[in-house]
């Protein structure tokens, strides 16, 4: 592989796509403190001042444009991309063309570039890249009891576009990691798994609680908004049963596992997918704790049938020894730890500093 001389003079950079979001916000605060690298962080919106201060550079960027994004990352080396823009399971709905072009085309673009990068540099650019439990599906409630906490290669029938294309862009990233351009004369597809052109590695999210933002456009929002709706004091209704259970974990510890994913030698990957959660309270449990932190918490339980359905084919548990066993993934929180510790204390602080 030959290495531009241009290459040479650019700036190595850490990627990241969708930074505006959740996910986004935690991990270039993360990543800026602990790791300092020379962040470039795009959104189609623009990026809130104190986010934009610790990022080297940002830009406003779509990752469905390909020509755009060829223009931005011609400027940096990139080392590592953090590919985080989506479109989430509900809205997804609403529009599931879009959804498969931001979901998909704009997965395709990255790895493009990531593959090309790799190829130009002689070094595999990493490619971090978010699933979710929207991977998995179940065809009934009681299939889904039955099965209880689910590995990565099983049960993987998405019912929701947002979840086929997590699915799918799982794949893109393995076939872009390993068998990108196989037939070509100088591909080093198949040579050796450890140095392709890609090196791309992926976790499943459960759904994500975040004391500092509030998830829009999810199915799994329904946590997250219920414990935000008490601490502001206004009325929830909840759009799912009380006995509705999928996985969940706190975004610091989603941060925290992202990074360590990323951080682990290629060696000691034996997958390219991995399973992570903290625990799995029903809703209705969670709408208990929340009354035992915020006692005048008005909520109640609406079920939107449709909503429901695609929670009902989400797993209710997931089995993350894989994650566990490869790079010692271990939850922080218990749930209740995450009421006391984090979610409570901080959300609080937030709801006094803001009246
Ligand atoms: C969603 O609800 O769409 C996401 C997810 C579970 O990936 N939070």
């Amino acid at each position: 592989m030959e290495q531009s001389n241009l290459g040479e003079r650019r700036q190595p950079a850490v990627f990241i796509t969708g930074a505006g979001g959740e996910v986004g916000h935690g991990l270039i605060t993360a990543l800026s403190g602990e790791h300092c690298p020379d962040i470039v962080a795009t959104d189609l919106r623009e990026l809130d001042t104190e986010l934009r201060k610790q990022c080297a550079s940002t830009y406003l960027a779509d990752v469905c444009d390909r020509d755009a994004l060829d223009r931005l990352l011609a400027m940096y080396q990139v080392k590592e991309i953090y590919h985080l823009a989506a479109m989430l399971s509900t809205r997804a709905e609403i529009t599931p063309e879009v959804a498969h072009q931001v979901n998909v085309n704009g997965t395709v673009n990255i790895l493009h570039i990531a593959a090309e990068q790799g190829r130009m540099y002689g070094e595999p650019v990493k490619v971090v890249f978010p699933s979710s439990i929207a991977a998995y599906g179940f065809g009934s409630l009681s299939q889904k009891i039955a099965a209880g906490a689910v590995s990565e290669n099983e049960h993987c029938k998405p019912s929701t576009m947002y979840g086929c294309n997590k699915l799918y862009c799982e794949h893109l990233g393995r076939y872009y990691a390993h068998s990108y351009r196989q037939l070509a004369k100088d591909s080093v597809a198949g040579k050796d798994k450890n140095r392709g052109v890609v090196d791309f590695r992926c976790v499943r999210y459960p759904g994500l609680i975040s004391a500092d933002t509030v998830p829009t456009g999810g199915t799994s929002d329904f946590v997250p908004e219920m414990l935000h709706a008490a601490a502001r004091g206004e009325q929830y209704k909840c759009f799912v049963r009380p006995d509705s259970r999928i996985p969940f974990m706190t975004m610091p510890e989603a941060i925290e596992a992202t990074l360590q994913l990323a951080d682990t030698e290629r060696k000691d990957l034996t997958q390219i997918v991995y399973n992570i959660a903290s625990f799995n309270p029903s809703a209705g449990e969670v709408a208990d704790l929340v009354k035992v932190h915020f006692p005048n918490a008005d909520i109640t339980f609406e079920p939107d049938e449709r909503r429901q359905a695609i929670v009902d084919s989400w797993p209710s548990a997931l089995d993350c020894s894989a994650a566990q066993r490869d790079w010692g993934f271990k939850p922080t929180y218990t749930l209740e730890q995450a009421f006391e510790q984090y979610l409570v204390p901080r959300i609080t602080k937030q709801h006094e500093s803001s009246v």
